[in-house]
């Protein structure tokens, strides 16, 4: 099987390619040395297959890259100018000058012959990560890659690292096209033999490190907070003991002998089964910063997960939610931890769903960096079997008023808030050893959108796909590209539409998290309950008679949401218990609601595959036959929601559907 380029096909580069280019840049060693050689490469693989040049020196005509680090432009950052004849990227580092040239692939044609005045291009956010769930040993439940719906990893082989690492240098390749510039290659369950990559199997880091190094990544290690004790022979991982933190101390010292631009540690503590500071009566601050202090003396950072809940809840408790815990944990430890721990938070209080409040904590800790965190891989939301466009949602979560006025929930995990410190954007990665990375070939276009979006939070959604697009297929029909465009813009409404109505979430088969299965988790202990009985459904988390959970939020949210009359219709379940016969701001009652979203839904699924059919023989036939496929597959799965769905509402609440279309 021939691997698919994604968004860097050669044709790509054509527009670069014609040109003549010349590099300005001094004598480099180190980490910018093997950078400015991935340029040089770019240049070179393109300019050698469309007749352009390269020389170095002065400006002639063409492209014109600078490195020159007396410029002034900041870390990573860019300056792009053109005149009709010359484009010109400058940049003070070789970080900025390879993002620049890939800015220039992604223009194209645009990027030369014009007068374009300069102007400087800097990533939002100094940390922009991925998370791989991957796993060393094949895990009997969740597999090499928990969560991981794109074949193996990348880099273990049931066991061991791969003997062929070349595809780990062309990822890395594919991350720097987009500004990733970090990237932790294990599973945040850290099992025993992964424990041991930070010990005996910390050669395969440093390989791994070598190969990404040159695309300006810095790699990172998640562990197990249990290492000293499990790893160490010490009777005790009490983060305040002196023999812990020295253990500590002398075992991050090694990786950096081996890894001296090693990025840090990722951590997982107290968490559905992960140990952590709790076993020995300490904060999750105390926790934190005894890894921030062993990292502290290299520059590496501890991401330190904010995922902390009873997940071995009894479903007869009422009064536990789940969706409080992160802001109970960690809101009263805001200004203790050291200053090189960033509080990595999921978007949502639950789990990553199609819909759910974004979650307060994230800015709720102005003295601490918070980091969000965001699923490239489609748990919820899909599997990569379904079209699901996330950059859409993602746009709804960066541009979110915790404060309801000018400040958006991107500035305050940029630090560009007045209350907030930098804490990056991170995200799980949704790629393997599939042939077109991802599984579903359009899920490639949520790592791109990923990328651009944690480079530029405020980038439109829409015009990140027309990038996507343009780079994935050069110079195709234009039906292909309005084809896509039906199909992905609003695809997330569509799945939202066949699946848990109105920000209730989950309803998926336990377990493995596809397919419906109404009450799957409503009797377990996972603490993620819908409530539905014959009169209605939901969850009361208002002040006034339920959880209080509204009382985390900021004005005017805590008050819109406690509000039966101002809650948004969308996380109307997620805050409220309603009868099935509660007027919609829509006009529309709930259960006629549930009935014409999930009938339209299906149907809408049944669209995008008529849709697709019309690019046939205008796309690579390997893509258009995997996406049928998985077409199929989403059509079929939407039809079984749809019915489980309204019939499962039919049956409790007895109320027809006015349309009277099939319920069984
Ligand atoms: O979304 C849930 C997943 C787990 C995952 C956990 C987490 C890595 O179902 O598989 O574990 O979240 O984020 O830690």
């Amino acid at each position: 099987m021939t691997e698919h380029p994604a968004w860097l096909p050669t044709a790509a580069f054509a527009a670069l390619g014609r040109r003549h280019v010349t590099l300005d840049a001094p004598d480099l060693d180190g980490t910018p040395a093997l950078v400015l050689g991935s340029i040089v490469g770019e240049i070179e693989a393109a300019t050698s297959t469309y007749g352009g040049s390269l020389t170095r020196g002065a400006a002639t005509t063409g492209l014109h890259l600078v490195l020159d680090p007396d410029a002034g432009l900041g870390a990573e950052a860019f300056m792009l100018a053109s005149t009709p004849t010359v484009t010109t990227v400058s940049a003070s580092d070789a970080s900025g000058l390879l993002y620049g040239l890939f800015e220039v692939v992604r223009r194209g044609e645009a990027a030369f012959g014009r007068d374009v005045p300069a102007s400087t291009i800097a990533p939002a956010t100094s940390v922009r990560m991925l998370d791989h769930w991957d796993n060393i040993d094949v895990h009997p439940v969740m597999g090499q890659v928990e969560r991981g719906y794109a074949g193996g990893a990348l880099w273990f082989d049931d066991g061991t690292l791969r003997d062929d690492l070349s595809r780990v240098s062309r990822y890395a390749r594919l991350l720097a096209s987009i500004g990733i510039n970090h990237l932790c290659i294990n599973n945040v369950n850290v099992h025993h033999t992964e424990s041991t990559l930070l010990t005996t199997r910390l050669e395969w880091v440093a390989t791994l490190a070598d190969i990404v190094r040159p695309w300006g990544v810095r790699t990172h290690l998640a562990v197990n907070f249990n290492a000293p004790a499990a790893l160490g022979d010490l009777p005790t991982s009490d983060p305040c003991d002196p023999a812990v933190r020295a253990w500590w101390a002398t075992t991050t010292a090694r990786v950096y002998e081996a890894i001296p631009d090693f990025g840090g540690y990722v951590v997982k503590a107290d968490s559905e089964g992960q140990p952590g500071p709790f076993a020995y009566g300490r904060t999750h601050a105390d926790g934190a910063n005894c890894l921030a202090a062993a990292l502290a003396p290299f520059g590496g950072l501890v991401h330190w997960r904010a995922f902390v809940y009873n997940h071995r809840q009894d479903w007869r408790d009422r009064r536990t939610d789940r969706a409080r815990a992160a802001y109970d944990h960690f809101t009263p430890l805001d200004g203790q931890f050291a200053d090189n721990v960033v509080v990595q938070v999921k978007f949502g209080p639950l789990d990553f769903q199609v819909r759910e409040a974004i979650s307060p904590l994230l800015s709720a800790m102005p003295h601490t960096h918070v980091g969000l965190e965001l699923q490239v891989t489609q748990e919820y939301t899909g599997q990569q079997r379904h079209v699901y466009y996330l950059p859409e949602q993602w746009h709804e979560v960066l541009d979110w008023r915790p404060w309801g006025g000018a400040v958006t929930q991107a500035d305050v995990v940029t630090g560009r808030a007045p209350d907030g410190l930098d804490g990056g954007i991170i995200a799980v990665s949704n790629v393997g050893t599939d042939q077109f990375w991802t599984g579903h070939p359009l899920a490639q276009a949520n790592l791109y959108g990923f990328g651009r979006l944690a480079w530029d939070p405020t980038l439109d959604p829409a015009a990140i796909l027309d990038e996507w697009i343009g780079l994935t297929f050069p110079g195709a029909d234009p039906l292909v590209g309005q084809t896509l465009r039906a199909m992905m813009l609003g695809s997330r409404a569509v799945y939202e539409s066949y699946t848990a109505p109105l920000g209730i979430g989950f309803m998926v088969n336990p377990g493995v998290h596809y397919g419906p299965s109404v009450d799957g988790y409503e009797y377990s202990p996972w603490g993620t309950y819908h409530f539905a009985d014959r009169d209605g459904i939901g969850v009361d988390r208002t002040r006034a008679s339920g959880s209080g959970y509204t009382g985390q939020y900021h004005q005017p949210w805590a008050d819109v949401y406690e509000s039966l009359a101002d809650c948004p219709d969308d996380l109307l379940l997620f805050f409220h218990h309603v009868p099935y016969t509660h007027v919609l701001h829509s006009g529309k009652t709930l259960i006629q609601h549930v009935y014409d979203t999930h009938f339209e839904g299906a149907a809408a699924a049944e669209r995008m595959r008529t849709d697709w059919q019309r690019v046939k023989g205008l796309v690579d036939d390997a893509v258009f036959a995997r996406v049928s496929e998985r077409l199929d597959e989403q059509v079929r799965c939407a039809d079984e929601w749809r019915d489980q769905l309204t019939t499962y509402f039919w049956r409790h609440s007895g109320i027809p559907d006015d349309q009277g279309r099939p319920l069984y």
